[in-house]
């Protein structure tokens, strides 16, 4: 039987189910390069670089291994674009049997592959995508029956299922979670570690020239792209993380320093989404470092706690309640995107950084994306659909089934609590204590009304006062609206006159 073996681009492991009791001397591995992948949102050119960069030192692997490899790529003169229309030609090119694809990351792509069932000359088999530590199958059936999801209780199921961190049936050091350890900020002298890139060879070069050529519409720079885009590089990238700054990782997590976009993060999430890496090496090699002595416990704990707590339960919400999920928008926010999230042009000296780092980079850490840029879009009350969007173009990791949950749950509260227990908005306070960005800005954290004021103090509380009838019976919000519930007449009159200057502002 010819098998043809369809890769998407976010597949790129040897033991991807597709590729699993592959056949050299009759089965073709097929992958294409689709300008509808490149432009259904306006990605940062880095992240189509990496994509496409990825996919073909991929190919040339396999090939090397003496697999048949049909490589369509962006600018052939022959492609249509679409996964539908590089399908059915390739079909028509290799005569298969069966054609055979492991589930693709997004519902949008599963649609399209279920379409085409109807077209497709031969059948179309969907496996399994088992690269995750928990199926679909095993995340439905914890959440079978519960009245809230909470990644805490999921987290410790996984940490009991894999015995990472595990002394027995106890957690290492008497405790599932060390967040607490997990909030210090970033001290002025501190020793930052210079962390490792990759320089672009012969294929990122081409592909790079192609993405300059070809997107050069699209917002972010192609300059600064040192990203791995093989597994070999992917595996130098989780080993100098382990290395170099997992220790510092577990302290200053959420910290933010202007002018520093990696700090101590990880930088794998764009390979373990691609399937450079998987998330059980990861956690694997981060626990080595604290069983050997070289890291710390709440540094360890931190890391795993992203990949087998967030990351896994992130895509089991995800899959557990697509499509509704992407449709809800519980506090009816309607804003449009201010221009700023693409230029980065305004005084807010925060956001100035965290979207200038998101723009050379294609990246920017969790409290940047959570804190900073998803606060202010809560806070500012714009709408869910302008903001995922966003999203999911600017960032080398994001993919929907990841992006989806991330900013319609934790970051907008959009589903009404299905993800988050409480929506993550702050005033400036935070931000201040958390960063050294207030230093540079033109606004004062500590001024709460009026021109010099830092918009997201009067911002914080006409959110509250918007989103009363919402969210006041929250227990988790109860300090914040009994402060509410103090505030003189003339306080709420100066809180609305503030924020309905800078709301009006952002148009
Ligand atoms: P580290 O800080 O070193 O963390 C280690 C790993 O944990 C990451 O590589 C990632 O795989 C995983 N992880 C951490 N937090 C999360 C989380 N909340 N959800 C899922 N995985 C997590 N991550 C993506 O991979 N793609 C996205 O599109 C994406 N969008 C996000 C949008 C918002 C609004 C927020 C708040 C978070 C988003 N995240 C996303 C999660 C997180 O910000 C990134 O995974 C992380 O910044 C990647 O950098 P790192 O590898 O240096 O991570
Ligand atoms: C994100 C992306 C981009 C930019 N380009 C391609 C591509 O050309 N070919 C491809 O197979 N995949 C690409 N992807 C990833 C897809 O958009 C989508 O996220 C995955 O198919 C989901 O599994
Ligand atoms: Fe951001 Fe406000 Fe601080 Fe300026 S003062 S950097 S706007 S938090």
């Amino acid at each position: 039987m010819r098998r043809l073996r369809f890769v998407l681009g976010d597949q790129l492991g040897r033991g991807v189910s597709s590729l699993r009791g592959l056949d050299p001397a009759h089965d073709v591995v097929f992958l294409a390069e689709a300008a509808a992948e490149t432009e259904y949102v306006p990605h940062h050119p880095q992240k189509i670089a990496f994509v496409l960069s990825a996919m073909r030192h991929f190919s040339a692997e396999l090939a090397a291994d003496g697999i048949r490899v049909d490589h369509v790529r962006l600018d052939d003169p022959d492609n249509t674009g679409s996964f539908a229309g590089e399908l059915l030609r390739a079909c028509e090119r290799h005569s298969p049997d069966v054609v055979v694809v492991t589930e693709p990351g997004e519902w949008r792509v599963l649609e399209i592959l279920q379409d085409l069932r109807e077209t497709l000359p031969v059948p179309l088999v969907i496996l399994d995508d088992d690269r995750f530590i928990c199926s679909r199958a095993e995340f439905a059936a914890w959440a079978e029956g519960r009245k809230s999801y909470r990644m805490e209780f999921f987290y410790r199921e996984m940490r009991r299922k894999t015995g990472l961190l595990m002394e027995g049936s106890e957690p290492a050091g008497g405790r599932w979670n060390f967040d607490v350890e997990n909030r210090k900020p970033l001290p002025a002298a501190a020793a930052l570690p210079k962390r490792l890139r990759f320089p672009a060879d012969a294929i990122t070069q081409e592909v790079i020239e192609l993405v300059r050529h070809r997107f050069a519409h699209h917002a972010g720079s192609l300059d600064g792209f040192g990203w791995a885009v093989t597994r070999e590089d992917a595996l130098a990238a989780l080993e100098e993380f382990a290395t170099v700054a997992l220790p510092g990782f577990g302290d200053h997590q959420d910290a933010m320093k202007d002018g520093e976009p990696f700090l101590f993060h990880g930088l794998i999430s764009p390979y373990l989404n691609a399937g450079l890496l998987e998330p059980m090496e990861a956690c694997l090699r981060a626990e080595r470092e604290w069983r050997e002595g070289r890291a710390p416990l709440n540094a360890v704990e931190g890391f795993v706690r992203q990949i087998l707590g967030w990351r896994e339960y992130v895509r089991g919400i995800y899959w557990l309640r697509m499509p509704d999920y992407a449709r809800t928008n519980t506090l009816d926010a309607a804003r449009p995107l201010p221009e700023f999230f693409w230029t980065g042009e305004t005084d807010m000296n925060c956001i100035r950084g965290c979207v200038g780092d998101t723009m050379r980079n294609a990246y920017a850490h969790h409290i940047q994306r959570l804190m900073v840029l998803g606060n202010f879009a809560l806070i500012a009350g714009l709408a869910p659909e302008e903001v995922e969007r966003w999203y999911l173009a600017v960032y080398v990791d994001a993919y929907e089934w990841v992006e989806l949950p991330n900013v319609h749950g934790m970051v907008l509260f959009a589903d009404d609590g299905v993800l988050a227990s409480k929506p993550y908005a702050a005033s400036g306070a935070y931000i201040d204590r958390m960063s050294d960005y207030c230093s540079g800005c033109r606004y004062d954290p500590k001024v709460k009304a009026g021109e010099g004021a830092c918009p997201f103090n009067p911002l914080y509380w006409d959110f509250l006062i918007r989103n009363e009838a919402r969210l006041a019976r929250n227990p988790r919000m109860a300090m914040p609206y009994r402060t509410l519930a103090g505030m003189t007449p003339e306080r709420r009159a100066e809180i609305a006159e503030d924020s309905a200057r800078i709301l009006a502002a952002l148009r």
